[in-house]
C-alpha cells in the first residue's frame, strides 16, 4: 500500500487550515500568509479532493466590491485548472471584534442583523460555487458569566436565525443543506450547543429541521471528554451527519487541532472503523492546524499526513473487520444478538409479561457470570492497530 490519496477519497481541507500563520494568544505569527491560489494548487497536487473557506478566508474582512470580484476570480481560476471542488463553504462570525459577544446571539440587535446578512452574502457565493453544505460555528455564542447571556432568548435568537437562513436557501433554490459544529469552550468561556447532543435536539426545534445536520470536530468533543466515535454514531443514526472535521486532540486542555491521527489514535481507528463500516460518504474535511513550528513544507507535511494517517487506518479497520476470528470473537461477544429486536415480532407488553422464561425461571445468576469476552475482542483490534496482525 503506498497510501496516496486520490480525489475519490473526498480529502477536503480548509483554507484556514493550511493557512493557519500560527499566531496563538501567547505568540505572533511564524509562517508567512498564504495565497488560497496556492493552498489549491498544492492540495490538489497532495491528492485532495477540495478545499472549504471561511468568507474572510478568500476575501480580506472589508474588501471593496472590485477586490471582492478579483478575489473570487483568482480561486475559480484555480478551482478549474485543477479540478478541485468546493463541497462546504462558512462564515467566519468571530474574528471581528464586533462579533466579541457572538454574532446570531449578541445581545445587540444590530450585530445580530450584521451577522444575518455576513452570512447570506457568503451563502450565495458558497451556491455558486456548487457548494453542498453550510457550516456553521458559533464560536463567539456563548458568555464567561452567568447574568451576561439568558440563554433561553439567546437560544431564540438562534433559532431565528436558522429559520430565516434555511428560508433564504429554499427561497433562492439553493441546493444547500446546513451543518451545525458544536464546541464546548473556546474562544468563549462557554459556547451555546456545546456538543454534538445538544445540537441535535436544537435542530429538532427549528422550522425546517431537514435542512439542518452537525458537523462534529474530534477535538471539540474530546475537549469535553467525550467519546467522539459516539457521538458520530448518534449522529448517523439520525441521520444527521452532513459534514465531519477531523483533526487529533491529547484528552481535555485547549483546542489542539493536531493532525489527523495524532492525539487519541485509538479513538482515530474507532471512528474511522465506524465511517468506513456505515459508509459515510460524504466529505473527509481536515479542520487541524500545522504547528506553529513548522515552516512551509511542514505545512503540506502535516496536511499529507491526515490524509496518510486517514488511509492507514482505514486498512488496519477493514483488516480487523475481514479477520475470521475477529468475526468470531465478534460472535462470542454477541454482537449478534444486540442486532436481534429485544421483542418477538408482533410481541407485545402482554405477552412480555405472559413469558415466564423472561423472568420467574430466568437463571439471574448463571447470565451474570457470563464473561462478555470484551477484552479479547479489544486485543485483536489493538493488534490489528499496531499492525501486529493481518
Ligand atoms: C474552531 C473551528 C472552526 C470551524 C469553522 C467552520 C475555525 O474550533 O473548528 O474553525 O470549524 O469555523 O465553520
Ligand atoms: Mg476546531
Ligand atoms: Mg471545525
Amino acid at each position: 500500500m503506498t497510501y496516496q490519496p486520490t480525489p475519490s477519497d473526498k480529502f477536503t481541507f480548509g483554507l484556514w487550515t493550511v493557512g493557519w500563520q500560527g499566531r496563538d494568544p501567547f505568540g505572533d505569527a511564524t509562517r508567512d500568509a498564504l495565497d488560497p491560489v496556492e493552498s489549491v494548487t498544492r492540495l490538489a497536487e497532495l491528492g485532495a479532493h477540495g478545499v472549504t473557506f471561511h468568507d474572510d478566508d478568500l476575501i480580506p474582512f472589508g474588501a471593496s466590491e472590485a477586490e471582492r470580484e478579483g478575489h473570487i476570480k483568482r480561486f475559480r481560476e484555480a478551482l478549474d485548472a485543477t479540478g478541485m471542488k468546493v463541497p462546504m463553504a462558512t462564515t467566519n462570525l468571530f474574528t471581528h471584534p464586533v462579533f466579541k459577544d457572538g454574532a446570531f446571539t449578541a445581545n445587540d440587535r444590530d450585530v445580530r442583523r450584521y451577522a444575518l446578512r455576513k452570512t447570506m452574502r457568503n451563502i450565495d457565493l458558497a451556491a455558486e460555487l456548487g457548494a453542498e453544505t453550510y457550516v456553521a460555528w458559533g464560536g463567539r455564542e456563548g458568555a464567561e458569566s452567568g447574568a451576561a447571556k439568558h440563554v433561553p432568548g439567546a437560544l431564540d435568537r438562534l433559532k431565528e436565525a436558522f429559520d430565516l437562513l434555511a428560508d433564504y436557501v429554499t427561497e433562492q433554490g439553493y441546493g444547500l443543506r446546513f451543518a451545525l459544529e458544536p464546541k464546548p469552550n473556546e474562544p468563549r468561556g462557554d459556547i451555546l450547543l456545546p456538543t454534538v447532543g445538544h445540537a441535535l435536539a436544537f435542530i429538532e426545534r427549528l422550522e425546517r429541521p431537514e435542512l439542518f445536520g452537525v458537523n462534529p470536530e474530534t477535538g471539540h468533543e474530546q475537549m469535553a471528554g467525550l467519546n467522539f466515535a459516539h457521538g458520530i454514531a448518534q449522529a448517523l443514526w439520525a441521520g444527521k451527519l452532513y459534514h465531519i472535521d477531523l483533526n487529533g486532540q491529547n484528552g481535555i486542555k485547549f483546542d489542539q487541532d493536531l493532525r489527523f491521527g495524532a492525539g487519541d489514535l485509538r479513538g482515530a481507528f474507532w471512528l474511522v472503523d465506524l465511517l468506513e463500516s456505515e459508509g459515510y460518504d460524504g466529505p473527509k474535511h481536515f479542520d487541524f492546524k500545522p504547528a506553529r513550528t513548522e515552516g512551509t513544507d511542514g505545512v503540506w507535511a502535516s496536511a499529507a499526513g491526515c490524509m496518510r494517517n486517514y488511509l492507514i487506518l482505514k486498512e488496519r479497520a477493514t483488516a480487523f473487520r475481514a479477520d475470521p476470528e475477529v468475526q468470531q470473537a465478534l460472535r462470542d461477544s454477541r454482537l449478534d444478538e444486540l442486532a436481534r429486536p429485544t421483542l418477538e415480532p408482533g410481541e407485545t407488553a402482554a405477552s412480555l409479561r405472559g413469558d415466564r422464561s423472561a423472568f420467574e425461571d430466568f437463571d439471574v445468576e448463571a447470565a451474570a457470570r457470563r464473561g462478555m469476552g470484551f477484552e479479547r475482542l479489544d486485543q485483536l483490534a489493538m493488534d490489528h492497530l499496531l499492525g501486529a496482525r493481518g
